[in-house]
């Protein structure tokens, strides 16, 4: 299987968040993906393909605050890394305000996200780590590709950083499959926590797919998204399918709600399917809510690749650092390819 991983991604590395109301160490960390490539042998770099790419699903001035927001945070005379404190209420008149709070309002949709020093070169790279991973497949037509994507992608919308998310890399590859014809794309995103951004950069749009499987959100992150009644917009009515599980789901409840999302994504014509896989659906995540157990991650891969459409794995969350390479690694042997 062609893995990408590339080391440039590791300069992100926030030093801590807002959890619970107080402060606490930085969960999605650089040792993350440390382990997680351990765990997977040889891997390739990324290669450039430059902003255009991202640019297709990221509004562009939300592309330049995210580039520019650390330094105008040093500039106005603060330490550590930039977080926001006050965000515009849904519905409020959209102003461009150039004051750096304002900005981190404007621009995110929690305090659990902020920008450090490499966090846009972090970013960009992990993007090029799926654009990457896409490219090779498609250039030896491969069926399967795994993109150790950091930080993760499926909270960041089309203008917005949240949930450690800040270009959101399945989308862009999602994209960029579908401007090269290799559609229609499908994204099956398994990460424990609802894909919000992914489901609002695609909502209204029926040429892309996107089912979801994740904690209810009348329980968990990200709460204003997810819900079982969210069913896509306008000409990409039908083409969203959200499937929320119970806090404590184990693989005997997972497997229901699986076949009902890969059997949407079959019925739907997908020709490409992205996995935005997250390893947080584990019992040990430190901030979640499954019982997956690291032998379960091998059933899920199995049932997946069972569908037989070529298949991009991005990574998106997962906590539980000691058991993360594991668990990875048994997806992937399950998967297969
Ligand atoms: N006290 C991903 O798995 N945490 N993001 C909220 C709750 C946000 C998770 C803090 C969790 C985001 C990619
Ligand atoms: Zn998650």
């Amino acid at each position: 299987m062609i893995r990408i991983f590339d080391a440039r991604q590791t300069v992100h590395a926030p030093a801590r968040e807002l959890h619970n109301g107080s402060w606490s160490d930085y969960a999605e960390t650089p040792a993350r993906a440390d382990a997680i490539a351990a765990s997977l042998g040889e891997t390739s770099p990324a290669r450039d393909f430059g902003i255009a790419p991202i640019s297709a699903v990221h509004d562009g001035e939300y592309l330049g605050f995210l580039e520019r927001a650390h330094a105008e945070w040093r500039a106005a005379g603060r330490e550590g890394d930039a977080i926001g404190y006050a965000w515009p209420v849904v519905g409020r008149r959209p102003l461009k305000l150039d004051r750096i709070d304002a900005a981190l309002g404007r621009f995110s949709f929690d305090a659990a996200t902020p920008i450090a020093q490499g966090t846009w070169q972090g970013a960009y790279w992990s993007a090029q780590t799926a654009l990457t991973a896409l490219d090779d497949m498609l250039a030896q037509n491969s069926s399967r590709a795994f993109a150790l994507c950091r930080p993760p992608g499926h909270h960041a919308g089309a203008d917005y950083c949240g949930g450690y998310c800040y270009l959101n890399n399945a989308a862009i590859v999602a994209e960029e499959a579908t401007a090269r014809g290799d559609g229609p794309v499908a994204i099956l995103d398994i990460d424990y926590h609802h894909g919000n951004g992914t489901q609002d950069i695609f909502y209204d749009r029926g040429d892309i797919f996107f089912a979801s499987i994740h904690a209810d959100p009348a329980t968990d992150f990200p709460f204003y998204w997810g819900h079982a009644d969210e069913c896509g917009a306008g000409d990409g009515r039908g083409a969203t399918l959200n499937l929320p599980l119970s806090r404590g789901c184990d693989l005997d409840g997972y497997r229901p709600a699986l076949d009902t999302a890969l059997k949407a994504i079959a019925d739907w014509g997908a020709r490409f399917l992205v996995v935005s896989f997250g390893a947080d659906i584990h019992a040990d995540d430190p901030i979640s809510h499954f019982a997956l157990q690291t032998g379960d991650f091998r059933a899920l891969g199995a049932r997946i690749g069972e569908v037989g459409l070529p298949s991009l794995i991005v990574m998106e969350g997962g906590y539980a650092v000691d058991a993360l390479g594991a668990n990875v690694k048994r997806f992937l042997d399950g998967i297969g390819g």
